[in-house]
């Protein structure tokens, strides 16, 4: 069956055999949702497993993800057609002073891959264009990356931007040089070692803010 085949290509981490089995399953009229969750969204929730017991590592996940976005890609047009409701959007960025992007794509993919709308705003992001989008775009997360210990400051200060600007949505973070006790120093909602971990406190503050709105 194609979504057995586009889901085996993604943990083969081949993105034209994704590309092609995605076309096929479209050709054969199978639901959107269905290549989305059963496919690529399953065969990437396998691989963010396989990372984080070791079994993979950084290349293969970047290959897989990679390979995932090109299946992406060919549903795009028909996500929006079909009007299918994201899980939510986030905004993500390297933090200003910041070059690095590959651990930050990697997480911006994996979010997109399990059903977020992503606002990635690139590297070398100054506080002022994180509140702009936070505001202009109603985001639910917003999440920071910093590879630098020398811009771990600048990620503080954007926190402290966001909060004075009177941003609500929660902030995560993640890269290299940072920590859960970093993260519990500068007062965010969460911290995340790699992309899966990320996509999971995302899940989980989105979840944390439904149920607060049901209460209300
Ligand atoms: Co630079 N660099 N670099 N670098 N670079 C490091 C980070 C460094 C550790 C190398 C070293 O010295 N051993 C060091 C930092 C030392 C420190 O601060 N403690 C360093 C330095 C010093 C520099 C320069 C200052 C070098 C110089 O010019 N003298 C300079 C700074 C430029 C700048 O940013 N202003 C610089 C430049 C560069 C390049 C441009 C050459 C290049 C970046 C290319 C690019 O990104 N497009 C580069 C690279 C490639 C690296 C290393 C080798 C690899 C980084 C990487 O991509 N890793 C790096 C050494 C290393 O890490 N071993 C190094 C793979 C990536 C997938 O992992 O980004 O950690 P990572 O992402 C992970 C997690 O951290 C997490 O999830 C990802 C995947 O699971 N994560 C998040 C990341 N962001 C997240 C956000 C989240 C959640 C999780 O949101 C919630």
């Amino acid at each position: 069956m194609s979504i057995e085949k586009i889901h085996d290509a993604v943990v083969a981490l081949d993105k034209a055999k994704v590309e092609s089995e995605t076309q096929a399953a479209l050709d054969q009229g199978i639901a959107v949702a269905s290549i989305l969750d059963d496919g690529l969204i399953k065969a990437m929730e396998y691989i963010g497993d396989q990372f984080s017991g070791g079994e993979i590592f950084i290349p293969e996940m970047l290959m897989a993800a990679m390979a995932m976005k090109g299946g992406l890609e060919l549903l795009k047009p028909h996500l929006a057609a079909s009007q299918t409701r994201s899980k939510g959007k986030v905004v993500i960025g390297t933090v200003k002073g910041d070059l690095h992007d590959i651990g930050k794509n990697l997480v911006a993919m994996m979010l997109e891959g399990a059903g977020y709308e992503v606002i990635d705003l690139g590297v070398d992001v100054d506080s002022s264009t994180f509140i702009s989008s936070a505001k202009q775009n109603d985001i639910d997360v917003i999440a920071l990356s910093a590879l630098l210990t020398t811009t771990m400051p600048a990620m503080e200060n954007t926190v402290q931007d966001l909060h004075e600007a009177g941003v609500s949505a929660p902030v995560i973070i993640g890269g290299a040089p940072v920590s859960q006790s970093f993260a519990d120093k500068i007062g965010v909602a969460g911290y995340s070692a790699d992309a899966p971990g990320a996509v999971k406190l995302a899940n989980q503050l989105l979840s944390q803010s439904r149920k607060g709105q049901e209460k209300r």
